[in-house]
Formats: structure tokens, sequence, C-alpha cells
């Protein structure tokens, strides 16, 4: 616990560390009641540092010291110092070897950080610098060492297992960051499969798992094999060792953590089978276990030189998955599906107190920066690097990057630095989209010269203050356009006027604050599709009539901006009504584009199931409005709902496919639509569907159509019955949870106290705190924003009880008051005297100090 105020931690203080470390020597003593810890460190003054007679200043958190040796001799109390944040040796030689003993209680380490137990189990959990939890080190990246592990006075040898021991353990060939280490050892069964490398190495695949989870590891299984071949044909990028492990756990802080040669993942991040994980959860399982293996080059090959370097692996590498994803599957789905997410989140964290550049340049607790804006909008900046200079260039960018670093701590800028080297492209300017927080807004208008046949396009863009960031320059904007005609042809698109064979795409490049285009030979006014595949992270704003979007959503070729004019279209009809009286007509071209949506059979049917999704509340912050759109839409369309229903129907064994994916959402979309409306046909068909579905998406879809409607009694027995029969499976409970917490109608305030005093809801557990705590103050927006202030004051009591267990969660579940002066006078009073009342609490933790601080400094 916290006793002194945080302190600041600036980007312009690094300093190259004092000494370096050759090899770690670890032995772990393993007991019921505590760990001891044996860690003989090689370590040098570091030849680049200018601290020539600094001390040996070693990283410590939570830990007792038992012993410290130099060169074997032991050190007596007045040759060190134990701050306990810091081991302090004033008098080292050159060059040493320094033995510490540590005592650990991982049997009673809440924050899920450096080495704790989940269900028995040992394991670990090192980055960003939970290692100081283990032991003395000093723990920054900069810091690559050679790792050897051993446990309980037995010698393991390299990646081998322990028969009957059931102990993992490794020693690594490549020096790596302590945060890079990890240890599990457990009464685990073990899966196993093999690689063929494309240099013919065979690489030993394991999966390490409760027993009650063996049958849940092809799917992790087959994706890892997936990826690995990806990496080897898209990236060039071939595994280094003979073995590479997963394991799955059930108490993990995120997703998963790319430890070299062994991933750690949440279960829930990794186990699925037919019946207990949803097409989304295959879907993401795929990913993130091809975002943990790529991490094997963008991040642990080559690493980062400081945490404000995070994006450096993070935005990389989930670019990389996100590619993967989209060659696996539909693109233009995977890039509505991302784009949905940087819209509703990332975009929301850049205008708040959070807002951050993707290279920071100061923070207090580095774990509140694994943000969406180090990853999912540091993503989107090499994405444009990707669109500046096309794949080949890139390629060549990406080959010379992990050539010229292999091995090393590196910054952002090495990583742009390499990409221009290769491509002799002026990345300049486009640095600043590491430096600048903010969503860039585009204000586009346009005018049409009839008698000249020219178009103008006029493009300005502004950057919006964020805290500490005034004035900000242009930055440098890849802007991807086309132009239709009114038969809905692409048109041309001639720069100049004798231009011939001219592209009906193109890449257009913003660098001022203000552009024109003109283009030239259009014989009518054109619709405009901009910012197509979203080309760039930013708002557009252009005033778009309704008949543009309607049109734009029949024709434009490409596919996401025709769904993107559909969601347009549903914002500004849904906007529109917001405080107007209950019978307020809506939009009838709204109900007709969705009615010739549901019925086209011609479509991708991915492309038309996500095109059927409304904004999502958590988009909008309006929940009345939306909520009268999808009723009138579900009234309406009913017949055509129910047909469409019934066409997706069946379809043959479940196979995970991206048409029979399409099929199941089309078809529990018509679901949830009907039950919006307390349709007794619609009743039936989830009645049914629950008991005859073969898997959990459709198992779920009919749950959740129910659990959303007005029908009660058949809600309560759905989900008593769903709960009766999936009791035993922690993710499935995990589900079942959020689905009721993010649900106006099974989701108010008492409802969710009852589900925090339910047998299987258990407060040290970050799946369970996430899909009750979580989904009711992310999801259920009408009943956290209850005017009375009793969901803001319910997530305080939360946060506050979280602070002490489990610091990272409990500065997680923050968010949602952050956002306090969004909101209407009344709202935001109440959410910030509800901050206030946390940022009160005595010993309250760095992690939430620095949310709440921030969100409430002026
Ligand atoms: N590097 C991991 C994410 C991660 C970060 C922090 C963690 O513990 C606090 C755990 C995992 C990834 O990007 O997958
Ligand atoms: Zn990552």
């Amino acid at each position: 616990m916290r006793t002194s105020q945080p302190q600041t931690i600036y980007l312009s203080d690094y300093k190259v560390p004092a000494y370096l470390v050759d090899t770690v020597d670890l032995r772990f003593e393993l007991f019921e009641d505590g760990a001891r810890v044996h860690s003989t460190l090689e370590l040098r003054r570091n030849p680049e540092s200018d601290e020539v007679s600094a001390p040996l200043e070693l990283d410590g958190d939570s830990l007792t010291l038992e012993s410290v040796a130099l060169d074997g001799a032991q050190l007596a109390a007045g040759d060190y110092e134990d701050r306990g944040d810091q081991l302090v040796v004033r008098s080292v030689p050159e060059q040493f070897t320094l033995t510490v003993v540590t005592w650990i209680e991982p049997q009673n380490n809440t924050r899920l950080e450096g080495l704790y137990k989940s269900s028995g189990m040992f394991c670990t959990q090192c980055e960003a610098e939970g290692f100081r939890c283990i032991t003395f080190f000093p723990d920054r990246p900069d810091v690559m060492a050679r790792f050897r592990t051993r446990s309980n006075g037995n010698d393991v040898e390299r990646g081998e297992l322990e028969n009957g021991r059931h102990f993992v353990t490794w020693e690594d060939p490549f020096p790596k960051p302590c945060y890079l280490f990890a240890l599990v050892a457990g009464d685990l069964v073990e899966k196993r499969d093999t690689f063929t490398t494309c240099s013919a190495r065979d690489i030993d695949l394991r999966m390490y798992v409760e027993p009650r989870n063996a049958e849940k590891c092809d799917h992790a299984m087959d994706s890892l094999k997936r990826s690995m071949r990806w990496d080897e044909e898209v990236y060039g990028r071939e595994y280094d060792l003979d073995i590479f492990m997963i394991v799955a756990v059930d108490d993990f802080n995120m997703g998963a953590m790319e430890n070299k040669g062994l991933n750690i993942f949440n279960s829930s991040c990794v186990l699925a089978s037919q019946e207990t994980a949803t097409d989304l959860a295959f879907q993401r399982i795929e990913a993130i276990v091809a975002h943990e293996y790529f991490h094997n080059w963008s991040g642990n090959r080559v690493t980062c030189r400081d945490w404000f370097q995070l994006s450096l692996k993070e935005g990389f590498t989930v670019f990389r998955d996100s590619q993967f994803s989209a060659d696996m599957g539909s693109p233009t789905v995977k890039r509505i599906e991302d784009v949905t997410l940087l819209r509703t989140a990332q975009f929301a964290e850049d205008g708040g107190p959070m807002a951050h550049p993707v290279r920071p340049a100061s923070y207090m607790e580095i774990s509140n920066f694994y943000t969406l804006t180090i990853y999912e909008k540091g993503a989107e900046v090499v994405r444009m690097i990707h669109t500046l200079l096309g794949p080949d260039l890139f390629r060549k960018g990406s080959d010379l990057y992990f050539e010229r670093h292999d091995g090393q701590a590196v910054t952002t800028d090495d990583f742009v630095k390499a990409m221009e080297d290769a491509s002799g492209r002026d990345l300049r300017q486009f640095r600043l989209w590491y430096e600048q927080a903010g969503t860039p807004v585009l204000n586009v208008s346009d005018d049409y010269d009839a008698d000249k046949g020219v178009y103008r396009l006029t493009i300005e863009q502004s950057i919006p203050d964020t805290p500490g960031q005034t004035n900000k320059k242009p930055q440098h904007i890849p802007f991807a356009l086309g132009l239709l005609g009114q038969d809905g042809q692409p048109l041309p698109l001639k720069l100049g006027a004798g231009e011939a064979d001219a592209p009906t795409e193109r890449g257009l490049e913003l660098t001022e604050a203000t552009h024109s285009f003109e283009f030239h030979g259009i014989e009518s006014r054109p619709v405009p599709s901009l910012l197509r595949h979203f080309s760039a992270p930013v708002r557009v704003r252009y005033a778009w009539s309704r008949e543009q979007l309607l049109f734009l959503m029949s024709h434009d070729p490409d596919g996401f901006n025709r769904w993107d004019a559909g969601q347009r279209l549903a914002v500004d009809v849904i906007q529109s009504l917001v405080g107007a009286p209950d019978d307020a007509e809506i939009e009838p071209r709204l109900v007709e584009a969705y009615r010739k949506l549901i019925s086209d059979t011609e479509l991708d049917q991915a492309l038309v199931a996500k095109m059927l999704q409304l904004p999502s509340e958590a988009y909008l912050a309006i929940h009345r409005a939306r909520d009268a759109v999808l009723r009138h839409l579900a009234g309406a369309l009913k017949a055509e709902l129910i047909a469409c229903y019934q066409r997706h129907q069946g379809g043959g064994p479940y196979e995970v496919t991206p048409e029979a994916i399409a099929r199941r959402s089309l078809r529990n979309t018509a679901l949830a639509w009907l039950l919006m409306i307390d349709d007794q046909e619609g009743r039936e068909l989830a009645v049914s569907q629950l008991s005859a579905a073969d898997n959990m998406t459709d198992r779920m879809g009919a749950l959740r159509a129910l659990v959303n409607s007005g029908f009660e009694s058949d809600r309560q027995q759905a989900l008593d019955e769903f709960y009766d029969r999936f009791k035993d499976d922690p993710q499935v409970v995990e589900q079942w949870f959020s689905v009721q917490a993010a649900s106006d109608q099974a989701g108010q305030l008492p409802d969710i106290q009852r589900l925090l005093e339910h047998p299987a809801f258990d407060w040290k557990n970050p799946n369970k705190i996430r899909s009750v705590v979580g989904a009711f103050a992310g999801q259920n927006l009408a009943a956290f924003h209850n005017p009375d202030g009793s969901g803001y004051e319910f997530l305080a009591d939360q946060v506050c009880r979280l602070d002490d267990s489990n610091p990272q969660i409990a500065a997680r579940l923050v968010t949602p008051l952050t956002r306090w002066r969004k909101f209407a006078p009344s709202y935001s009073a109440r959410m910030k005297s509800a901050l206030e009342r946390i940022r009160d609490k005595s010993g309250l933790s760095r992690d939430v100090y620095e949310v709440v601080h921030k969100s409430l400094a002026d």
C-alpha cells in the first residue's frame, strides 16, 4: 500500500542503466505458506553510462529480504540498504556476482503481479513491473539477461516437463528483459502437437491446462499453427526455439502474456469448445493466440527501451494480429470490428482526462497505460505507415527493422527510421502521430461547378486540445476516397484536366491545415465516399444528406464505407429523436433501408450481419432514442425478421467459418429484435432455440434475447436452467453473469447486488469482477446512469473495495466515471462526487490515484 504521493516519471529523464545483468540464475523453493527465491546475478557496470560511481540500485516490491552476498561473501547489514522498494549496495566492483535471497507469499498475492497462485497453480505475471515482486532486480526492459530457472532444488532441463512433478520451467538462450520471465507449476495436463517451420525444423507445441479443460485446447492449438505459418509467409519470421508452450490460468489481470516460449493466457482467452464458447470467443481466441505468438518477434526479439515505447511492441503487434485475422476471414468485417472498437472506446479515451499520445511523455503507474491508445491507435499508426509505403516497401521496412534491432531494446523512433530508410520516404511529420494526443477532426466541404465539370473537395484538419497539449501541428494523414456518379458507378478521379486512365480510388495525403483537391471531367454532382477503409483514425465531418447516406449504403464499392454510411444514417436518425415525443415519426427511409438489407441474399451475409447492428449505446451515449428506433424497426420489419430467422436456421453441422458465423449472427440479431418488442412468435423461437441449441452462440443468442425481453418468467427460467447446466464451467458462468449485468431488464442495481452475493462470484477473480461490475458500468448505461446517482455510488464502493486487493483492476473499473465532464450537470455532479469519494479513500493505490486525480484535475 502506498504511503507517499506517487511520483511522475518522464520520458525526458531517460538514462541508460548504470549496471547491466549478463545472467540470472533463479532457484525457487515453493511451499504452501510461501516461496523462497535465490537469485544469482552476474552484473557489470554499463560502459555507456556516465554515472561511473553510481551505487547499485535494484527494484523490489513486497519482498522480505533474507540475505545478500557479493562475490560469494555475505554482506553485513551496514553494507547494503533495504528501502523496501529498492535494495541499494553502495560499493561494488566493475564486475561482480550478487546473490540475493528473498521470501515472498504467492498464496496471499491478490494483485496478480509477480508470482501468485491461481486455482492451486503457481504462475507469474511480470509485465510491466511484476518481476520486482519476485526478487530485487533492475526491473526495466533495457536490461536484458540470460535466464536460467530451477525449482525446489531440482535442475530442470530446458523445456522438459518433469513427469509426475507437474512442473514447467524454462531456460532461455536469448537474453531478455525480466518482464518476459515466466514460471508455472501445477497439476496440469499436457496437450501436444508439432509445427514444421519453413526451414524444416520441428517445433514441439504444448498446451498446459487443468484436467477439466483438456478438451478445450484444439482451437487454440490450430490457431497457433496458423499464426506460425502466417508469420513466416507474410513477415518472413520463423520461430526460434524448439518448444513453444501455452498455459491457461483462471486468475489473470489481462488477456494473455507473451513470455518467451511460455505464453500464459487468461482461460477465457484460450479455452474453447462448441458447447461453451461463442463465435465471438472463438474469433477472439484466434486473435489473441496470434497476438502473443507474433510478439515473439515484435516485442521479444526486438523489445522496448523503456515503457514509454510500449506501443512499439503493442501497436505493431495489434496491427499484425489484425492483418492475420483479416486474412483468416473477411477483411471488411475485421475492419468494421476494429473501427467500431476504436470509435467507441479509443476516441472516448482520446477525448477524456486520461488522453495521452501513442508514445506518452509521462506516467505515474505504467499499468494504467495498457490502453486503447497504445494498442489500437498504435496499430492504426502502423497501418497508416503500411498505407503510405504500400505492402512491398512496408515489408522491406519490417525486414530492416528486425535485422537492424534483433536482440535490442529500442524506441518507436527506431521503428519509423527503419521504415524511412527502407522506403526512402520522409516520415518526419508523420512522427507527430506518436507525440500528439487527441483525435484529429477533418472538416470536409465540397462544391461542384457544372459548367467546368469540376468537383472541388476542401479538407481542413484540426486536433483538439488534450491534457497538457494545446495548439497542435497538422499531422500527415492518408486519406483514401472515391466519387460515385448518379448511377452509382465509380468515377475516374482526374486531378488534372488532361489526366488519362485515372483510378477510381485515390490515396490522398494531407499534411497542411487545409487542402483543396479538384477533380476534373465530372459530369454531374457526385457523391463522395470519404476516408475509405477508414484510412486514418480521425473523425470526418461532412454535411451528408440522408439521401447521400442511403445511396452510399447501397452503392459504395468499399464495403467498409457502405457499413459506415448505414451507421451514420442510424446515428442521425437516433440523434434527431433525442427529446422528441414518444410518438415522433421515425425516418421511413431508414426502415426501408433495413428492410432491403434483411432480405438481401446477394450481399456478403457477414457484411449484412454487421450492417444490421445499430451503433452501440456506448458509442452514442444515448439509451432511450436508440431503444425507440430499435423497437420501431423491429415492429415494422417483423415479417422480414421471421423470414430471415427461418432462412438462416439449420445449415448443417456446427462449423466456425465466416459463412456459418454470419448465419448465426443474422439469426440471433433477428431474434433479439423480435424480443425487443415482446413478440410472441419471437418468444417461442427463442425458447425452442435455447433447448435445441448444439452450440454456445445459439444458446447465448436465445438467452440474451430472453433476458432483454419483458417475458419475465421465461427469462428467470432460462437463466436458472442455463446456470444449472453450466455451473461447473467458470468461463460460461462469466458469460451468464455478464448477460444479466449488461441488461437493462435484468441488471438493475438490486439484481447486480444479488449477483455479487452469488456463490459463483469471486472477488479475487478479475473475470468475474469484469463480468458483473465492468459489464454493469460499461454496458448497462440506463441502470448505471440512474438519475439518483446510485450506479455511480455503487461503482465507487466496488473500486474502493478492490483498490486494496487488486489495484490494476480497480483502476480500470473507474473508467466510466472519468467521463463525467461529458454529461449534463445533474449527472456530472454525482459522477464527480463519486470520484471524490474514491480520491479520499486512505492508502489509495498509485494506479487508482493517477486515474482519479487526472480525472478531477482542472
Ligand atoms: N503484453 C500483453 C499484455 C499484458 C500486459 C500487462 C499484463 O499484466 C499487467 C499482462 C498482459 C499483451 O499485449 O498481450
Ligand atoms: Zn501485446
